[in-house]
C-alpha cells in the first residue's frame, strides 16, 4: 500500500477526511495532534519569551524605566506558568504524540478522540492566563508557586489563573493516561518493555508522576479558591489555618513536577546522542532504573524548596539527604550518556550539539542544586538570583536544549526534508552563548545577595545585570532563526532518507520519510 501523504483523504475506505480548520479541529491522528502541540508549544515559548525579555529590560539598569512594580510580578508569574505549563509540557506532548506510537509499533495512540480533546484544553487555558493581563488588578503577581496570603488578597487574575490551572491539569492527565494506555497496550509483536526506545520508557513514567501529581496541585489551588470566595481558612492562622500548608502542598506536587520537565528530555538525549555515536545506549537498563529511581524520589524531597518556614532541624536534615540522594541515578544516566559515546564514532551534527550542551549545562544546574541542597546554604541563598540561575540550568538548559535536540533530531522524519545544518549550528551556538551570558551571571548575582521577583536593586548589582539582560535579548532573538529554520524546513530542502541518521536505530526510522498518515499501512510489525 503506497503511503499517503498527510492530511489526504486514504485509500482504505475510511470516508470523507475534513478539510481546513475542520481537520485541525476534529482530528484524532496522533501526528496531526503532535504537530498542533508543538507548534501551540512554540507560540507559548514566544509570549513567555517575551515575557522574560520585559522582565530583562526592566532589570536592565538599577532604577524603575518599564513597569510599575505590580506589573513586573505578573509578568514573572506568567512567565514561569506560561513557560512550564504552555511551553515545556506541551512540547514533550507533541514530540510523545509523534513518536511514541512509530516507536513501538502502534497504528495510533490508544483514545483519539481524548487525544484531540487534550489538546484542545490548551487552548482556553491559555487564553485564561494571557487575558488574566487585561482584567482589573491584573495578572497574579504571586509568583508561579502562587503562595498565600498574597494569592488569597489579589485580584481576580488569580481565579483566570486557578482555572488556568485546573484545565491544564485535567489536559495532561488526559494526555498521560493516553500514553501509559499506547505504550502498555498497544506495542508491536516482540517490543517487550526492555526493548522500549528510552524516549518512550521516560515518558510513561513522566505520565504515572503526572497522574500522581496534577490532582495535589488542583486541590491546593482549589483551596487557594475556596479561602478566596467560600469563607474557608485553609491557609489562613486567622481562622485557624496555616499559609505553610499551601507550601507543603504545592511543592508535593512542584517538586515532581520538575522532573515531569526533564524526564521526557533525558529520553530524547539518550537516543540522540546514540544514534551521533553509533552506538547503543550504554547502561540501558540502568537508565530505565535511574529514570524510575529519580522518579520515586521526587515524591520525598519537597522540603527543600521551604528550608527557611521554620522547619524543625530534623526536617531540614531529613530533606537536605533525602535531596542529595538523586543525585546518585542522575550520575548514573551522565555516566551512561558518556560511556556510550568512548570510542563511538562521534559526529557533531545539530541534534548531537544540543545534546552535549544539554549534558555539560545540565550537570551543571544538577552541581549548583546540590549546593542549594545543603540547607546552612540555602539559609543564605534562599529567594536570591543564585535560586533563578540554578533553575534555568535545568529547566532551559535541560529541558529546552533536549527539546531543541529532539526538534533536529526528528525534523526529518515529520517533513520529508533536511534541515540547514548550518544554520542548525548556528542556532545551536548562539543559544549556547547567550544561555550563558544570560544566566551563568546570575549566580554571582545571586552569591552577592540580591533577591528575585524584585523589579528594582542596589547599584553594586548593575554590572552583571546590564550582561545578563543583553544576553537575554540576544537568546530571544536567536530563536527566530529556530522558527527560520523550522519553516525552510517544512516548505522545502534536500530530501530526507527513511532512515535520516546513518546511527539510529529503531522501529520509527523503518518508515519512510514523512511518516504516513496512518503509519501502520508501511508498519510490517503491526500484524
Ligand atoms: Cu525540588
Amino acid at each position: 500500500m503506497e503511503a499517503t501523504a498527510m492530511g489526504h483523504a486514504d485509500s482504505h475506505g475510511h470516508g470523507h477526511q475534513p478539510t481546513g480548520l475542520m481537520r485541525w479541529m476534529t482530528t484524532t491522528n496522533h501526528k496531526d495532534i503532535g504537530t498542533m502541540y508543538l507548534w501551540f508549544s512554540f507560540a507559548m515559548f514566544i509570549v513567555g519569551g517575551c515575557m522574560a525579555m520585559t522582565i530583562r529590560a526592566e532589570l536592565f539598569q538599577p532604577g524603575l524605566q518599564l513597569l510599575e512594580p505590580e506589573r513586573f510580578n505578573q509578568m514573572t508569574t506568567l512567565h514561569g506558568l506560561i513557560m512550564v505549563f504552555g511551553a515545556i509540557m506541551p512540547a514533550f506532548v507533541g514530540f510523545a504524540n509523534w513518536m511514541i506510537p512509530m516507536q513501538i509499533g502502534a497504528a495510533d495512540m490508544a483514545f483519539g478522540r481524548l487525544n484531540n480533546w487534550s489538546f484542545w484544553l490548551l487552548i482556553p487555558a491559555s487564553i485564561l492566563l494571557v487575558t488574566s493581563l487585561f482584567v482589573p488588578g491584573g495578572a497574579p503577581a504571586a509568583g508561579w508557586t502562587l503562595y498565600p496570603p498574597l494569592s488569597v488578597q489579589l485580584g481576580m487574575g488569580m481565579d483566570l489563573a486557578i482555572f488556568a490551572v485546573h484545565i491544564l491539569g485535567i489536559s495532561s492527565i488526559l494526555g498521560s493516561i493516553n500514553i501509559i494506555t499506547t505504550i502498555l497496550n498497544l506495542r508491536a509483536p516482540g517490543m517487550t518493555m526492555m526493548k522500549l526506545p528510552m524516549f518512550a520508557w521516560t515518558w510513561l513514567i513522566t505520565a504515572f508522576l503526572i497522574i500522581a501529581v496534577m490532582p495535589v496541585f488542583a486541590g491546593a489551588v482549589t483551596m487557594l479558591l475556596t479561602d478566596r470566595h467560600f469563607g474557608t481558612t485553609f491557609f489562613s492562622a486567622s481562622g485557624g489555618g496555616d499559609p505553610v500548608l499551601f507550601q507543603h502542598v504545592f511543592w508535593f506536587f512542584g517538586h515532581p513536577e520538575v522532573y515531569i520537565v526533564i524526564l521526557p528530555g533525558f529520553g530524547v538525549v539518550s537516543q540522540v546522542i546514540s544514534a551521533f555515536s553509533r552506538k547503543p545506549l550504554f547502561g540501558y537498563a540502568s537508565m530505565v532504573y535511574a529514570t524510575a529511581s529519580i522518579a520515586i524520589l521526587s515524591f520525598f524531597v519537597w522540603g527543600h524548596h521551604m528550608y527557611t518556614v521554620g522547619m524543625p532541624v530534623t526536617g531540614q536534615l531529613y530533606f537536605m539527604y533525602a535531596t542529595m540522594l538523586i543525585a546518585i541515578p542522575t550520575g548514573v544516566k551522565v555516566f551512561n550518556w558518556i560511556s556510550t559515546m568512548w570510542r563511538g564514532a562521534l559526529t557533531f551534527e545539530t541534534p548531537m550539539l544540543f545534546s552535549l550542551g544539554f549534558i555539560f549545562l545540565f550537570t551543571m544546574g544538577g552541581f549548583s542544586g546540590l549546593v542549594l541542597a545543603m540547607t546552612p546554604v540555602d539559609v543564605q541563598m534562599q529567594d536570591t538570583y543564585y535560586v533563578v540561575a540554578h533553575f534555568h540550568y535545568t529547566m532551559v538548559a535541560g529541558a529546552l536544549f533536549s527539546a531543541f535536540a529532539g526538534a533536529y533530531y526528528w525534523l526529518p522524519k515529520w517533513t520529508g526534508h533536511m534541515y540547514d545544518e548550518t544554520l542548525g549550528k548556528i542556532h545551536f551556538w548562539l543559544t549556547m552563548i547567550f544561555f550563558n551570558m544570560t544566566f551563568f551571571v546570575q549566580h554571582f548575582l545571586g552569591l552577592a545577595g540580591m533577591p528575585r521577583r524584585i523589579p528594582d536593586y542596589a547599584l553594586q548589582f548593575a554590572e552583571f545585570n546590564k550582561i545578563s539582560s543583553i544576553g537575554a535579548f540576544g537568546l530571544g532573538l536567536s530563536q527566530l532563526l529556530f522558527l527560520y529554520v523550522v519553516i525552510k524546513c517544512i516548505k522545502g530542502g534536500p530530501k530526507a532518507e527513511a532512515k535520516s541518521w546513518d546511527g539510529a536505530t529503531g522501529l520509527e526510522w523503518d518508515l519512510p520519510s514523512p511518516a504516513p498518515y496512518h503509519t501502520w499501512e508501511t508498519q510490517p510489525l503491526v500484524k
